[in-house]
């Protein structure tokens, strides 16, 4: 096993959900092998928002984001597996939809900057997958489960 295995934050965002693509994004998460073990659709309030983006807090399109993340349900999730921050990132694309290549999520599923369908914990942020879990999800709403094809995704 070259990487260890962990948790990481993602989220289909409320253009998302409202344009039906929480099946597509979680069907491409389970047939890559990753291992759901959180998820939570819900509503994010104002001080979820602001913690959430804290990083982005001076940012000119910080108050647009906060009511657009703020706008609908989300669908928050939790996938685990070897290097799963990583690889879920590269599979999101890049943060703007139009410099993300075919085959992403954001490169297959949107067009604009502001409404780029997904959240992942950044993995170059030492330790925001940790974060961000601990502020969607209480320890007892993790799952803790064996997959049956675990022996055939890992050597
Ligand atoms: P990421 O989602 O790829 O990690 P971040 O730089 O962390 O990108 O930005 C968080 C979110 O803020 C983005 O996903 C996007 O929704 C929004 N955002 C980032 N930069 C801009 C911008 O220049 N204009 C509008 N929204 C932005
Ligand atoms: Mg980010």
């Amino acid at each position: 096993m070259s990487e260890e295995r962990e948790r990481t934050f993602v989220m289909v965002k409320p253009d998302g959900v409202q344009r039906g693509l929480v099946g597509e994004i979680v069907s491409r998460f389970e047939q890559r092998g990753l291992k759901l073990v959180g998820a939570k659709f819900m509503r994010i309030d104002e001080e979820l928002a602001h913690d959430h983006y804290a990083e982005h807090e001076d940012k000119p399109f910080f108050e647009g984001l906060v009511e657009f993340i703020t706008s609908g349900p989300v669908m928050a999730m939790v996938w685990e597996g070897q290097d799963a921050t990583r690889q879920v990132r590269a599979m999101m694309g890049e943060t703007d939809p139009a410099d993300s290549a075919p085959g992403t999520i954001r490169g297959d599923l949107g067009l604009d900057l502001g409404r780029n369908v997904i959240h992942g914990s950044d993995h170059e942020d030492p330790g925001a997958n940790e974060r961000e879990i601990e502020l969607f999800f209480d320890d007892d709403e993790l799952v803790e489960w064996e997959q049956v094809d675990e022996t055939w995704l890992y050597e």
